[in-house]
């Protein structure tokens, strides 16, 4: 097909690939500490490389029993994931992709240099330069940290307290209250919330005020939760009944955000422990549910299934409650994240959140902001010159707009913290 080129077409894809790439972004959901919480802030070639994403694709040439692998230390696990993922074979998939940007982008060449080269060179990192680094190169505004008071290895840091750093901020995390209720329950009742697991009336409280202090405790933007395809609401189920009971009058009272990540099917093959996690179809009438009978709950969601995509969209268009975000694990490879951002952009505008980072490891903030920014970009030169054809072309202060709306600032909209 013949394209004449339009110069005030081109002007308009500039800018908007400019100001996407340039815009700064609110990152609201990944599995980075704050520098205080020490060693939990992950950051270096070998972490980077033992990355659950990779170890599960690892295991698909590895010719090692599950254990023998679990056995090996770090750099040796490492060792193996570079040797069949980079060596072996070309790193296509998005998460091996993934590390060859960070290194690029840090100004490594990982062709030249081998894997002892590329240790060196991160040991001469100090950690709150090497944060600041990321940030930047990244253009991260905000990092939204993943805090569980059920954590034992992230707890003792929130008991001591610390200055906190401005860089990064907290999001309540509760999967064990609502999918291991019998654990997590012994937990409440050590910390004297609670004096039975009963579902009863003081348990409830007990239970509220739990995560009245721990969200106070930890600033927390907002209260989350992952659960399995078949988390099915209103109903009996010990999860559906702590939420009515527990979570929501918990949102009411605080104001704070409810976010559910729907779909997950936990450990499919154990062995492959944090890598062994799978995908099912969620009920999305369930959330529906949820946004139709507490319309003064906001519910942010991401759902993990493909299939759930364009009825999450749907159902956001009907309750205003809800707000859609990121592309979610699975979903975050560059196919579906076009597919899942048109669909956003064609049905609810700019009144949702395109991604977030799911980073674990903190030089991959800068792959997977790249990788999505060039993506959304592409999306929304899209629908500008769509719109310009239609006869309404977009500001530059309009396009400024709206991707920084897109970028955290709907987000922040949504959460009341503007
Ligand atoms: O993307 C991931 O790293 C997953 O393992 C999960 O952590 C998921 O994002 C979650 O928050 O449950
Ligand atoms: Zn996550």
């Amino acid at each position: 097909m013949l394209t004449v080129s339009d110069p005030r077409r081109d002007q308009l894809a500039l800018t908007v690939r400019k100001t996407v790439l340039e815009t700064p972004v609110f990152d609201i959901h990944t599995h980075l500490y704050d520098p205080a919480f020490g060693s939990l802030l992950l950051w270096g070639i070998d972490d980077l490389l033992v990355y659950h994403y990779l170890v599960a694709e690892t295991f698909r040439f590895l010719d090692l029993p599950y254990d023998a692998f679990w056995r090996l230390t770090k750099e040796e696990q490492a060792n193996r994931v570079w040797q069949l993922l980079f060596q072996d074979h070309s790193p296509i998939s998005e998460a091996a992709r993934g590390v060859i940007t960070v290194l690029n982008r840090l100004g490594l060449d990982p062709r030249r240099n081998d894997l002892p080269a590329l240790r060196a060179w991160f040991k001469g990192w100090k950690v709150n330069d090497f944060i600041s680094r990321c940030l930047d190169l990244a253009k991260v505004r905000l990092v939204c940290m993943t805090n569980s008071p059920f954590d034992p290895l992230e707890r003792p840091t929130w008991d001591t307290g610390f200055a906190r750093d401005p860089r990064f901020v907290a999001a309540l995390r509760i999967d064990p209250l609502l999918v291991a209720w019998p654990d997590a329950a012994t937990l409440l009742a050590s910390d004297g919330y609670i004096t039975s697991s009963d579902l009863s009336s003081s348990t409830f409280d007990g239970a509220r005020r739990f995560l009245t202090d721990w969200a106070l405790r930890i600033d927390a933007r907002y209260v989350m939760v992952s659960l399995p395809p078949s988390f099915s609401y209103p109903g009996s189920s010990t999860t559906a009944v702590l939420i009515e009971k527990v979570v929501v009058p918990f949102c009411e009272d605080t104001g704070l955000p409810f976010a559910l990540m729907l779909g997950v099917k936990r450990a499919v093959n154990p062995a492959l422990q944090l890598a062994g996690d799978g995908v099912g179809r969620s009920h999305l009438d369930s959330l529906e549910a949820l946004c139709a009978r507490h319309p003064k709950v906001r519910f942010l969601s991401t759902v993990l299934s493909l299939e759930n995509q364009h009825e999450l969209c749907v159902l956001a268009r009907k309750f205003r409650n809800l707000h859609p975000f990121g592309c979610w694990w699975f979903t975050n490879i560059p196919e579906t994240i076009r597919e899942m951002t048109r669909l956003r952009l064609e049905l609810l505008g700019t009144s949702f959140t395109p991604q977030h980072s799911d980073a674990r490891v903190l030089d991959q903030v800068i792959y997977k902001w790249d990788h999505s920014r060039h993506l959304i970009a592409d999306a929304l030169v899209e629908k500008y010159l769509d719109l310009a054809a239609s006869g309404w072309w977009p500001t530059d202060s309009e396009i400024r707009r709206d991707v920084a709306e897109l970028l955290g600032g709907a987000f922040e909209t949504f959460c009341g913290r503007r």
